[in-house]
């Protein structure tokens, strides 16, 4: 297992549609253990590949308390939003590609969602709560789509700006 670097806006990657995993080879395992391991890391409760630079459509996450004994590691292939209810709930979301920003997001309640585990086998879930806040978030990513998307212009344009002179400020040093 690797930790792996996380990029961060400015970067365009983020902004790639990511591609279907065809089959779950050993290197998707060998990529799955390495997210996990860069997000337990980092720490975050979710991460997609595009966020380590690898543009498939992947997904772990874990949403065990940070005192639970047991860590809850999962891994999401190919993920599809089945529906979506017509309730909403407001969650404050953050994103490690977008560091030391928070935002309340208003997103459906609950989604039913479809995807691959690492043996390959399908499975058909309905995500609520903190759980259907975060698969959204990721799946925004495979699409490259970022929770400040759904900010104001004026918000959005201010954090883009920030990252884009932090970003230059680095490359100056
Ligand atoms: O660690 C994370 N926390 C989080 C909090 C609220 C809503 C979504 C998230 S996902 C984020 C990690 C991340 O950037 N995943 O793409
Ligand atoms: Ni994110």
């Amino acid at each position: 297992m690797a930790i792996r670097e996380i990029i961060i806006l400015p970067d365009k990657q983020l902004r790639l549609v990511s591609k279907p995993i065809e089959k779950v080879t050993p290197q998707v395992r060998k990529l799955a253990d390495d997210m996990l391991e860069t997000m337990y890391d980092a720490p975050g409760i979710g991460l997609a590949a595009i966020q380590i630079a690898e543009p498939v459509r992947l997904i772990t996450m874990d949403l065990s308390k940070k005192d639970d004994e047991q860590k809850q590691p999962r891994v999401f292939i190919n993920p599809e939003i089945l529906s979506v209810s017509e309730e909403l709930s407001v969650y404050e979301e953050g994103c490690l590609s977008i560091p030391e920003y928070y935002e309340e997001v208003e997103r459906p309640a609950t989604v039913r969602i479809r995807y691959l585990d690492l043996d390959g086998k399908v499975h058909d879930e309905e995500a609520t709560g903190l759980f259907a806040t975060c698969i959204q978030h990721e799946i925004d990513h495979l699409n490259g789509v970022l929770f400040v998307d759904y900010l104001s212009k004026l918000k959005r344009d201010r954090v883009m700006k920030k990252f884009t002179k932090a970003a230059k400020q680095r490359a100056i040093g």
